[in-house]
């Protein structure tokens, strides 16, 4: 259909308000699309890129392709070619998009996204399998593909408002990917399993700045579970935007939320993120300290060179101890940020260096509830003078109220 000669008030009219905001907020048309079925496009169960291009073209943007109750098998990269398709199974136990590759020959990704609205809902993707894992953590970095780190998802430039609901990412390197200089702007993870080697949800950037920083809202992941797998890498949410190179900006990610998640004992960095500012983390259940670490930092959360963050209402678990690990670092690694910082109505159980770690100013550390099995010499650590530091409400430590000397501002 011709939606340039409608007024945009009307498009809006005929779309649900969710759908309109989004739209208005990408700057692209709403468009209706049709429903089509896979099985239109495809007389088997494998999916080639031709055959998905067509059912793409049939579907039209904003568009439904259906997957039946079936284990489709996924020979090489399906690309993504009109904007807002939703590719929707009949659930995450049912419908199944398997990676399979030739022999010998891997891709980087089941799907590659670079248009805006893609939505992958009630479906398992599945790699082909778990990836042997490497000796650096870091491959990611700077990389705009990397040899053997494949990714279910991966979004390139600048495709926004990627959705992943009701589904299971699992048996493959990376759940979702964003490559080097791409950020998650309206990403939304919603009810969905993640059970992947090295990262779950990953958006990495340390070389193409500068981002726009009305390119970072809106990402909201929630209902979502991060499952260790034992004898692999271990991260759940990285968003990084540079937290090893020189002065850079602090992203905004105004209305970026991470809620009712849980994480399993993931190896390295359940959450771990770098250089943004306003992100709410609450309500999850983040275990820290699998097996398996290769460098020996384990956090809960691990953040660097931010301001105005949130991390509330969390159980946080912390199962392993040396100099490294705390339940939360929260630092300045490169800029003089990490300020305006709230840390409240937390349970924090484990064994643990400290507590919190970090070089922070002008922060909150209100109603938390901290028992731990062995006896750091600091719940609160390494804060650089002066720092403005907030003791409210009624924080415990091992049920006494937590001290001032609990408390290193002298490090
Ligand atoms: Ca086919």
């Amino acid at each position: 259909m011709n939606t340039k000669t409608k007024p945009l008030n009307m498009k809006i009219k005929k779309t649900p308000i969710l759908l309109g905001a989004v739209a208005l907020l990408s700057g692209v048309a709403t468009l209706q699309g049709r429903t089509v079925s896979i099985a239109d496009f495809s007389s088997d169960n494998t999916i080639t890129q031709a055959e998905f291009e067509q059912a793409q073209r049939s579907a039209g943007n904003g568009g439904t392709i259906r997957f039946e109750s079936l284990t489709y098998s996924i020979p090489r990269t399906l690309d993504f070619i009109r904007n807002n398709i939703t590719l929707a199974g009949a659930g995450a136990g049912r419908t199944f998009l398997e990676q399979n590759p030739p022999s010998g020959r891997r891709s980087v990704a089941m799907l590659r996204t670079s248009r805006n609205g893609t939505r992958v809902q009630e479906m398992t993707l599945q790699g082909a399998n778990f990836p042997t894992y490497s000796s650096s953590l870091d491959v990611e970095e700077g990389a705009r593909t990397t040899t053997g780190v494949e990714a279910a998802i991966q979004v390139n430039d600048g495709a926004q408002n990627i959705q992943v609901i009701g589904s299971v990412i699992r048996r493959i390197s990376v759940g979702v990917e964003y490559q080097a200089g791409e950020v998650p702007n309206g990403l939304r993870v919603r009810n969905t399993r993640f059970v992947t080697g090295r990262a779950m949800v990953n958006s990495r950037d340390t070389t193409t700045f500068p981002i726009s920083n009305s390119l970072t809202r809106n990402m909201i992941i929630d209902n979502a579970d991060f499952i260790y797998r034992p004898g692999h890498g271990g991260r759940g949410i990285t968003i990084d935007f540079g937290n090893n190179v020189g002065a850079r900006p602090v992203i905004d990610m105004q209305g970026s939320l991470i809620e009712n998640c849980n994480f399993d004992t993931i190896s390295h960095f359940p959450i771990d993120i770098n250089r943004v500012s306003n992100i709410t983390i609450r309500d999850n259940v983040i275990n820290g300290g699998g097996a398996g670490n290769q460098d020996g930092f384990v956090q809960c959360v691990h953040m660097e060179d931010f301001t105005t963050c949130r991390i509330v209402n969390n159980r946080m678990f912390q199962r392993r101890r040396n100099d490294n690990n705390d339940v939360l670092t929260l630092r300045v690694h490169v800029q003089g940020t990490g300020r305006d910082v709230v840390v409240a109505d937390n349970t924090i159980r484990g064994s643990v260096h400290s507590v919190m770690s970090g070089t922070l100013e002008n922060w909150t550390y209100r109603n938390n509830d901290v028992r731990v099995s062995n006896s750091p010499s600091f719940i609160i650590n390494g804060f650089r003078q002066p720092s403005t530091i907030r003791l409210r409400g009624t924080n415990t430590v091992n049920g006494r109220a937590l001290r001032r000397s609990d408390v290193n501002t002298n490090p």
